[in-house]
């Protein structure tokens, strides 16, 4: 008897150990640091990471990020995810350099870094994702207003905050593709900041309204800034005499388009993104990538994403959104 029960308790210890649960396997958790919270494009990227997680099982995902964006929010956010020990960490960097010294600790202490969205400097990370490659974003931002306002008047760039890597890289590439002879009778005049901020989006627009007149189109390369944008022409009875398109969420985005405020905007699936973001951490965490040129993730439904120079990865090419195909967009993010 004695026996039998001694043989039953090894069995159900083999069982347990083989299950993963007799030692309590820890969760793998995967920290999203995102550039600040309300913001519904990091929402949508946390929902593809919380999808991804959910595939990957055993894998907690851990939402968090300043509550406005600044690299030093980030900086105390990514201390004390040191001191939890998480084991990998994904942000969309407020600032390349600033970060570094804070990631290369983290790094130090076993942590996967990367980031996704907004870049931090190579030595501060070890993968870099990026939805879409900065030339085609930044061009293409330049030919939905060029076609909206004829090639022709003043523009103004509405950005997010003046240190995020990807807005000043697409900012980059906007000032590139105005030098083309097409855009001759095009003038940027004024690129201003509302970091992120609905309210400070806001009142930058109606500072472009009073400083420049004869203003006839703003590009607004961030989801906040570009909605931020519409409810400011549209308060100042604006439409059609500026117009506006930018990166947005369809969502966000769908009443302006109805309006006719904004015809065109772009963007990418941020859900995908996060998603994205969450099996490179998780790769990382394994083992099966470190992050040199010529890595594969295998990233779920996303397919494979190769990891490229300097471990650059990119997702897709940015999408545009207008009144055909909004409503259907606008119920996803
Ligand atoms: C805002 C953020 C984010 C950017 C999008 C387009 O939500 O600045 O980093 O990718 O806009």
């Amino acid at each position: 008897m004695k026996k039998a029960l001694r043989i039953t308790a090894i069995v159900l210890v083999l069982a347990l150990i083989a299950t993963g649960s007799a030692f309590g396997q820890q969760k793998i958790r995967i920290a999203m640091v995102v550039k600040g919270l309300g913001n519904g494009f990091f929402e949508a990227c946390r929902d593809g990471g919380q999808e991804a997680a959910k595939e990957l099982g055993n894998v907690e995902l851990i939402y968090t990020g300043p509550s406005t964006p600044t690299a030093e929010g980030q900086i105390e956010i990514i201390d004390s995810l040191i001191a939890q020990k998480v084991d990998a960490i994904a942000i969309s960097a407020n600032d390349r350099d600033a970060l570094v010294p804070i990631t290369k600790k983290a790094m130090k202490a076993g942590i996967k870094v990367i980031s996704f969205d907004s870049g931090i400097s190579k030595d501060g990370r070890m993968v870099d994702l990026v939805p879409s490659k900065e030339d085609l974003i930044g061009r293409q931002q330049v030919q939905l207003i060029a076609s909206l306002i004829g090639n022709k008047g003043e523009i103004a760039i509405l950005s997010a905050t003046s240190q995020a890597t990807n807005q000043n890289a697409w900012i980059g590439w906007m000032k590139e593709e105005l030098k083309k002879p097409e855009y001759s009778q095009m003038k940027l005049v004024a690129t201003v900041y509302g970091d992120d901020l609905s309210d400070k989006s806001y009142r930058e627009a109606l500072g472009l309204f009073e400083s420049y007149p004869n203003l006839r189109g703003i590009i607004s390369p961030t989801t906040v800034g570009v909605a931020a944008a519409g409810k400011a022409i549209e308060d100042k009875g604006l439409k059609g005499k500026v117009e506006l398109t930018g990166l947005g969420l369809p969502s966000e985005m769908k009443y302006y388009v109805d309006k006719g405020i904004c015809k065109k905007f772009a963007l990418w699936n941020p859900i995908d993104l996060g998603y994205t973001a969450t099996y490179i951490s998780y790769s990382l965490v394994k083992g099966q990538i470190t992050g040199k040129p010529g890595d594969v993730v295998k990233a779920g439904r996303m397919g494979n994403i190769n990891i490229g120079q300097d471990g650059g990865a990119v997702m897709g090419v940015p999408f545009v959104f207008d009144k055909s195909n909004i409503d259907k967009f606008a119920k996803m993010f």
